[in-house]
């Protein structure tokens, strides 16, 4: 059998306990001691930012999820602004993408500007509106660039130059290429040929970087 002080002791050390759940023999529960609800309240501040405990406390709103996984906001008005505009996005996106305009894959977004530009020019445009040059990291985001290649029927300048040793390839940051789709005998510029171009079969070819071709930017 517990004694009243411990247990008195137990319910003091254990305050983030909801009262109800602190029940000794002969104990009353806590928020019925006279004064011991005032004296907490007092606490209040040093005790926890959940209070009030127990019977008194206020009930959570549910956790969930709403469309990709964003947390549900209990400001209805804000979340039927952020739906709206998620509507409208994807619709415009739609519509760029019929008109071959832009090209999705996964989460990147192929672009161009329709212009030929040499090299280093076109990586520069591409910077200037916050993306980067076109960068094929796998069949699907090749496959993507070609759609665009193809809407404008030209070659165009690649995010990808040949490393300090000839022959080796890597991206723009200097990272090793973890995915290729080298045409046939490619790449063969060994050191003279630093660019790379995607031919309108999506194939790429080693090839100087000052020609001009066509800019197509990622984002
Ligand atoms: C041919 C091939 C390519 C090379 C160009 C250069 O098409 O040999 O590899 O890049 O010529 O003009
Ligand atoms: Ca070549």
């Amino acid at each position: 059998m517990m004694s009243y002080s411990f247990c008195m002791l137990t319910a003091a050390a254990a305050l983030l306990v909801p009262c109800h759940a602190l029940s000794c023999p002969g104990l009353p529960e806590l928020s019925d001691i006279p004064g011991l609800g005032g004296l907490l309240r007092l606490l209040k501040p040093i005790l926890s930012p959940k209070w009030p405990f127990g019977r008194e406390r206020l009930p959570e709103p549910p956790l969930t999820t709403g469309l990709q996984g964003l947390p549900i906001s209990p400001d209805t008005e804000f979340s039927d602004v952020l739906e709206n505009f998620r509507q409208r996005l994807s619709r415009l996106e739609g519509v760029l993408t019929l008109k071959g305009k832009i090209a999705k894959a996964g989460e990147k977004i192929i672009a161009s500007n329709g212009k030929k530009a040499d090299f280093s020019s076109a990586l520069e445009s591409c910077e200037k509106t916050g993306g980067t040059l076109a960068t094929p990291m796998n069949k699907e985001e090749n496959r993507a660039i070609l759609g665009i290649v193809e809407q404008y029927n030209s070659y165009a300048y690649l995010g990808i130059k040949e490393s300090e040793t000839s022959g080796q390839f890597e991206y723009m940051n200097g990272m090793p290429l973890n995915y290729t789709n080298w045409h046939q005998y490619e790449p063969n510029g060994k050191g003279t040929e630093k660019c790379v171009e995607m031919y309108t079969n999506g194939n790429w070819n080693d090839r100087k970087c000052n020609l001009y071709r066509l800019t197509i930017c990622e984002f």
